[in-house]
């Protein structure tokens, strides 16, 4: 009996080395800051878009500890339709999300790269920005992304440059940004994120014509939302059509609307899943719980 009983423990053991388990929601105090754990450093920097003809503005977070000596994989982050360059530090935090994960060794070291996805000459979120041009200007920041940014961060920071090193995820715009482009560039990205996608995330059979290749290539699919958010169906659609076509991603709906309380959440949850091992027989187990209390 007791050598059976070690045997479970040995193979239990085994497993979970191998499998990092499911990735819990955020626990009062993930955005706040720490004065007395490392931090990681937030930079503006410009590149030069032959997409737009201008410089155009990054904020970018490097890691406690970053050296130029070691080399980093790369989540690219979006903003929504109001935002910019600066919308997800502004209103997301997420160097301090990002600090606390790593003073627990929650997530890989990685450089975090916040564009503004407006791709066009006055990209600023001022006047009307639903209108058409600054609209169609998220969907020409795919050119913009891949032409002129990522080779500007590839020549000037000590990255990976290959697609299981690169992400790419966003919210709202950003969202449908992040599910329209990572999903058209297989060859590019490997990890793909959708907080609150907005109405521009394509229809789900042009998003995705080819699910069988999809299931190949990607490493991990996120997809989360408000279940109050009025945006929901967006994501819900392309979570059905995915389940029907055997694509394995992560579905996370969560109580709540339109806002930086579900995309925060969003950013601490898929960046600890980031450039891992990842084990898809543990996506169905992705159900929103509320946490226990203390
Ligand atoms: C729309 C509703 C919402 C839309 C975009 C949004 C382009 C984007 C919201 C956001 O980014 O927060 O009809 O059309």
């Amino acid at each position: 009996m007791k050598k059976i009983a070690l045997a479970f423990v040995a193979m239990f053991t085994a497993f979970s080395t191998f499998s990092q388990g499911v990735v819990k929601q955020s626990t009062s105090g993930f955005d706040v800051d720490q004065t007395n754990i490392p931090h990681g450093r937030v930079d503006s920097a410009s590149y030069k878009s032959t997409t737009v003809g201008t410089a155009r503005k990054i904020t970018i977070y490097t890691p406690p500890g970053y050296v130029s000596t070691k080399k980093y994989p790369v989540l690219y982050l979006l903003h929504g339709i109001g935002g910019d360059e600066k919308e997800w530090l502004n209103g997301g935090k997420p160097q301090v999300i990002l600090d606390n994960l790593y003073a627990n060794k929650r997530v890989e070291p990685m450089i975090v790269v916040m564009p503004n996805g407006r791709a066009m000459e006055d990209d600023r979120a001022t006047g009307n920005i639903m209108a058409p041009d600054k609209v169609q200007a998220f969907a020409t920041f795919e050119k913009d992304l891949l032409n002129d940014l990522i080779p500007f961060i590839e020549k000037n920071y000590p990255v990976y440059t290959d697609r299981e090193h690169r992400a790419i995820a966003g919210l709202s715009m950003g969202g449908g940004q992040s599910l329209n482009f990572g999903l058209g560039n297989l060859d590019k990205f490997a990890w793909v994120g959708g907080f609150s996608s907005a109405p521009n995330t394509k229809a789900p059979a042009e998003l995705l014509p080819d699910p069988a290749k999809a299931k190949e290539k990607l490493k991990l699919l996120f997809i989360s939302c408000g279940d109050k958010d009025g945006l929901l169906r967006f994501s819900e659609r392309t979570h059905t059509y995915l389940s029907e076509n055997g694509v394995p991603h992560i579905y996370y709906i969560e109580p709540g609307v339109h806002d930086f309380k579900v995309w925060k959440n969003g950013l601490y949850m898929f960046s600890q899943l980031l450039f891992k091992a990842v084990d898809t027989t543990t996506f169905s187990q992705y159900k929103y719980a509320a946490n226990e209390p203390g």
